[in-house]
């Protein structure tokens, strides 16, 4: 390609590029009146900057063609500053290698700008092979921690194996997103863990965190679900007893796993959750999205949780490099009380989702719980028409 053609091209992608981030996004038609979704993912690897992904020198690159491609952008922490919606982005390069970026937006639903260089995270003494997932928490301790999954072979693999790894909490701390401290990795007597989350308020002078012990890799194992345990420390942080909060349980959506979502959002009513639950099917693994709360004084004590997915993948949300799936490790709550849900579909783009305090609060604690077996569920829903069959009678619906 002649310099005059390449100009040309680097002209047209960088157009192309901004015509994307400036892109209007509009809520959907369609809503259950619980949230609301919108018409455009909010990030995807084409909104990932050109110049992270083309080497714009005509004499190195002659055919202006990507050198260093991104595969995906998915599972983002969130949080606001100063009126302006931030989110830690996952980007995974081709190369299958995660790292965080941030991406900024004023109105939470679209032109979220990636920031122009990726997020330095340090490495401890034993280096990370893949980090993915933060979760954000502003604790009451002034900082903003980033609690993420930190993955490194696992070194009892036998000869040949090249897939076995073991997933542990990583732990950064920042005032400003841009520096960041790496602390200790979380320890706890879990073999492995993912998901966790720190809470953003001391119990008894001690840090909290949610957990997610598993026994392997991929499979919970053993483990039984959704934990919680304190640390006196978080520069050297080690949880020795962690208990239960969300069990996973036969023929339901947290079949074989569990795991807590953002940080809880602290209501008058108790510490409202987002989580993710994961089934076995025929297709395979099915990640859905559903809701719990918590005792605002013992947050490791649930005390609603209606029956089933919150939100579950919907049309091409179905679809990516692992279909089936939703997953949400942000949200952020407006001073109004609007909640924004910052969710991925099938581990490839990041959308939003609109709520409130009220609503979602409103739903936690009054939608009923799974009763557990067909015949009770079947009386569940009987009561529930019978109910409404009687309002109907006093509506003009014509
Ligand atoms: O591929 C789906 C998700 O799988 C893992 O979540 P969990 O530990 O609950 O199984 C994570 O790797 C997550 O990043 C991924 O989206």
């Amino acid at each position: 390609m002649d310099k005059k053609s390449f100009d040309k091209k680097l002209k047209s992608l960088f157009k192309e590029h901004k015509k994307l981030i400036k892109q209007k996004n509009f809520p959907l038609e369609e809503s259950n009146g619980l949230y609301q979704r919108y018409e455009n993912p909010i990030l995807t690897y084409k909104h990932t900057p050109i110049f992270w992904r083309y080497d714009l020198s005509h004499e190195t690159n002659p055919h202006c063609m990507e050198r260093m491609g991104i595969n995906v952008v998915l599972n983002s922490g969130a949080i606001e500053l100063n009126g302006k919606f931030y989110l830690v982005a996952r980007v995974e390069g081709v190369d299958r290698k995660s790292f965080f970026a941030i991406a900024e937006s004023d109105t939470g639903i679209d032109n979220f700008t990636f920031w122009p260089l990726p997020v330095v995270i340090p490495e401890t003494s034993n280096p990370d092979t893949n980090i993915y997932d933060m979760r954000l928490t502003k604790h009451e301790d002034g900082n903003i921690y980033g609690v993420f999954c930190t993955e490194r072979k696992d070194p009892k693999a036998p000869k040949g194996d090249y897939s076995s790894a073991i997933a542990q909490c990583g732990l950064v701390r920042t005032k400003d997103l841009i520096n960041w401290e790496r602390l200790d990795d979380l320890k706890t007597n879990s073999p492995q863990q993912r998901n966790a989350v720190l809470h953003p308020e001391f119990i008894n002078g001690k840090y909290a965190f949610y957990t997610r012990p598993q026994e392997a890799f991929m499979e919970a194992g053993n483990a039984d679900g959704l934990g919680w345990g304190l640390t006196n420390s978080i520069e050297h942080a080690v949880i020795k007893e962690e208990v239960i909060i969300d069990n996973r349980a036969y023929h339901t959506i947290t079949e074989l796993k569990n795991g807590q979502g953002p940080t809880p959002i602290k209501t008058d009513k108790g510490w409202l959750h987002l989580a993710h639950g994961v089934r076995g099917c025929a297709a395979g693994l099915r990640y859905v999205l559903y809701v719990f709360m918590t005792d605002l004084e013992k947050p490791w004590l649930l005390t609603h949780k209606p029956a089933g997915y919150f939100m579950a993948p919907r049309g091409l949300e179905r679809v990516g490099d692992v279909s089936n799936v939703l997953f949400a490790n942000g949200w952020i709550e407006k001073d109004n009380g609007d909640i924004y849900i910052y969710y991925a579909s099938s581990d490839t783009r990041m959308h939003v989702a609109t709520t409130t305090v009220e609503k979602l609060t409103d739903h936690t604690i009054n939608a009923p719980a799974d009763p557990g077996r067909t015949y009770a569920c079947v009386q569940q829903r009987i009561d529930f028409i019978n109910k409404n069959l009687k309002i109907m009678k006093t509506l003009d619906l014509e």
